[in-house]
This record gives structure tokens, sequence and C-alpha cells, in this order.
């Protein structure tokens, strides 16, 4: 006689529950996409600051930083060249820890990066419990080539907003183009949208 347990369902859901966008693949590994070299700052010289349309601008060492408040997470990602991850898990501080007490009438960000990169994203979508700087990635520093020492993490985005060696954030009344979306990615990048390009 077969049994066959309660929890079998067969032939895994081709989107995984759910959880895989529109136009995406799934991946084990952890690819890596860089527009450019592995920038290599000294944790010494490092700062991140928050700056723009700001009463007063933040800025905090590696020290300061690393003395906020942490939290753990698990998410899945979704990168616009079509692979998606489920299950990332990471470690980092809440936007919304580092926005506390920033006096601001800004509605965007510029996300900006040691080797210059920039992405633009709405204030919005930074808080709420939905954005983090990570410095670790399943239990470890976060590696260079995935941007550590830190990165943001902006998960319900693209991933190509979530800047690699993240310095700062500059707060902005207008919305402004990032690196890529010069080059005509979307805007805001929604991947259950699949805003993959400007026009999308
Ligand atoms: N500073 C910086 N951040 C970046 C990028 C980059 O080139 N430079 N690439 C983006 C893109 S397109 C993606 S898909 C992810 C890739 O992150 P990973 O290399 O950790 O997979 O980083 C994003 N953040
Ligand atoms: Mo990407």
């Amino acid at each position: 006689m077969r049994i066959i347990s309660r929890g079998f369902r067969g032939r895994r859901d081709r989107t995984e529950g759910g959880r895989l966008p529109p136009g995406q693949y799934l991946v084990r590994d952890f690819p890596v996409l860089s527009a450019g070299p592995t920038p290599r700052t000294k944790l010494t010289d490092w700062s991140f600051s928050i700056t723009g349309e700001v009463d007063e601008p933040k800025t905090w060492t590696w020290e300061q930083f690393r003395s906020l408040p942490t939290e753990t997470l698990t998410r899945d990602i979704h990168c616009v060249t079509k692979w998606s991850k489920l299950d990332t898990a990471w470690e980092g501080v809440s936007v919304d820890t580092l926005l506390e007490g920033v006096e601001t009438a800004a509605e965007y960000v510029m996300a900006f990066s040691d080797g210059d990169y920039t992405t633009n994203l709405p204030l919005e979508d930074l808080t709420g419990g939905r954005a983090w700087v990570a410095f670790a990635y399943d239990g470890a520093p976060l590696e260079p080539q995935h941007g550590g020492p830190a990165r943001l993490l902006v998960p319900h985005l693209y991933l190509w907003k979530s800047a690699k060696w993240v310095r700062g954030l500059r707060l902005m009344n207008d919305d402004e183009p990032g690196f890529w979306e010069t080059y005509g990615y979307h805007m805001y990048g929604d991947p259950w949208r699949e805003q993959r390009y400007s026009g999308d």
C-alpha cells in the first residue's frame, strides 16, 4: 500500500506558492551584479549620512552605526535580470531607526554609495519596516562583493534599488533618476508590476 503523507503536494508550484513575481526564475546561488569594481573602504574611513532637504544632517561612524539597534529579517529578493532568491537572511539597522528625529518635507531619496552608484526611491518606501542598511548576510559579515560593509536592502523593489556599499541617503523634494534609472530603468521598480524599464 502506498502511503502519501498529508503534507504531500506533488510537484512544486511553478510560482513557488505565489512568491515568484511575473517573468522571474528561481536561483539557489547568490549572483553578483556590480556596475563597477568593488570599493574597499576601511571601516575607520566609513560613515553613513542623511543629507539633503533635512533640518539637521546626521552622520554615523561605523562604530556609532553598529551600536544602533539591529533587526534580523528573512526576505525574497528579485533582480531585474530575472533571477529571484527566496528566504535570504539578513541583519541590519532599520531605516526607520536612522530616520528617527529627522525633520523633512522631502518625499524622495537618493541613496548614494562608494563608487558613485546612486538609486532613487520614494521616502515612504524606506519607512514602515520595509528597508534596512544591512551589514550581515546568512549570519556572517556582508561580503564586499555583495555590498559589504553595508548595503541598502529594500526587498519589495527590484534589487538594483538595494544600493551596495551604501554611504548615505540624500533627501530630495523632487524625484531624480539614479545611475540605472538614467539608463532607462524604471523610476520605481515594483517586481509584482514588472516595472523593469521606463514605460513599463
Ligand atoms: N553600489 C552598487 N549597488 C548595486 C549595484 C551596483 O552595481 N553598485 N547593482 C545593483 C543590482 S542591478 C543588483 S541586481 C544588486 C545585486 O546585488 P548582489 O550583487 O549582492 O547580488 O545590487 C544592486 N546594487
Ligand atoms: Mo540587477
